[in-house]
């Protein structure tokens, strides 16, 4: 008999949360970094934007500091519709669920900022984006990014001599380490939040990040010598798990797409207007000590054919020729 009462009780419970829940929407977020980055930055402005143009009730809470572990578990949460509804990514940390997503954030793919920007704001990324959209549940809403990768390493790197058999970190897509491999480097990919303790103790000499992060994590006591390879332009979709998406009232819906843009925007031109300041500021801290890359040009040839090849691979040769024809 109490059993039945019990039952009962949790039925009325639950009716009453179900009630609270379709009243509220609540969306969860991740970041790997504290207030101070541009990536929590663009999440913060997203939350404001959607707060804004949004009649119903909306509430956000972020997870930060890496709390909910790096990317690559984001990526994980974001395709199962668990533990979190938005992040911003990494293409080459989604590589597991839809392969032709780092293609986007290959390194070598972009000329300089102003090919990044015309590419980005061309839509031109779409069969990418449908990719991971049914591979992955994982929806693109926007796009932050604009920070320039350099290796970063315990010892100095200036030449293709110091970088040849160079042991270091790179992202999990099997196109990063082929990039890295291809001019001369040993790649390993190791996850993000372990990269740290990796170079401390000798397992790899160093990896390869943008000013924004090596500030942020501190990577520079690891890891201060860096080398302007300038290898890539950071392209980081603001993404919604297709499972939160999709139960989303419309009008909610169509806030979310256009505040994912919006933010997008916002977080590109922070984080490449900030990208020469942070690195000025670890400079003059005596943080970092930097060094140009003779020969660069000469790693671009390398990587070409690399890359060539990895298009045909997914049968994005046409994508890749168009991405670089803008
Ligand atoms: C930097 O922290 C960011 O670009 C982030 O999006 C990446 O996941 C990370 O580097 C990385 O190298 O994995």
């Amino acid at each position: 008999k109490s059993m039945k009462a019990v039952t009962v009780g949790a039925i009325a419970a639950t009716a009453v949360m179900a009630t609270s829940v379709s009243a509220e929407t609540a969306l969860r977020g991740a970041s790997l970094f504290d207030e101070e980055h541009a990536y929590t930055k663009t999440l913060r402005e997203f939350e404001r934007l959607v707060t804004e143009g949004y009649d119903g009730d909306v509430s956000f809470d972020i997870s930060l500091n890496g709390e909910l572990g790096d990317e690559s578990d984001f990526v994980t949460f974001l395709q199962q519709g668990v533990a979190i509804d938005y992040a911003i990514m990494a293409p080459s940390n989604m590589a597991t669920f839809a392969p032709s997503i780092p293609l986007m954030d290959m390194p070598f793919l972009f000329r300089d900022l102003e090919h990044w920007d015309t590419a980005l704001a061309s839509g031109v990324m779409a069969p990418l984006e449908a990719e991971l959209l049914e591979k992955a549940n994982i929806r693109v809403i926007g796009y932050a990014g604009g920070g320039v990768r350099n290796l970063a390493s315990a010892e100095a790197i200036t030449n293709i001599d110091e970088l040849t058999g160079h042991q270091m970190r790179v992202m999990g897509a099997p196109i990063q380490a082929q990039i890295f491999a291809a001019i001369q480097a040993a790649p390993s990919a190791i996850a993000y939040n372990e990269v740290y303790n990796a170079i401390q103790t000798g397992v790899i000499a160093g990896f390869e990040n943008e000013a924004a992060s090596i500030q942020n994590l501190k990577f520079y006591e690891v890891a201060p010598h860096i080398t302007l390879t300038r290898h890539a332009i950071t392209v980081r979709p603001l993404v919604m798990s297709e499972s939160t998406f999709s139960a989303l009232d419309a009008d909610l819906q169509a806030v979310v797409l256009e505040a994912g843009a919006a933010a997008g925007a916002f977080g590109r031109e922070l984080e490449s207007r900030q990208d020469g300041e942070k690195m000025q500021e670890m400079i003059d801290a005596g943080q970092v000590f930097v060094t140009e890359f003779e020969g660069r040009d000469a790693l671009l040839e390398m990587v070409i054919p690399v890359q060539d090849a990895y298009a045909a691979e997914l049968g994005a040769s046409d994508l890749l020729e168009a991405i670089r024809a803008k």
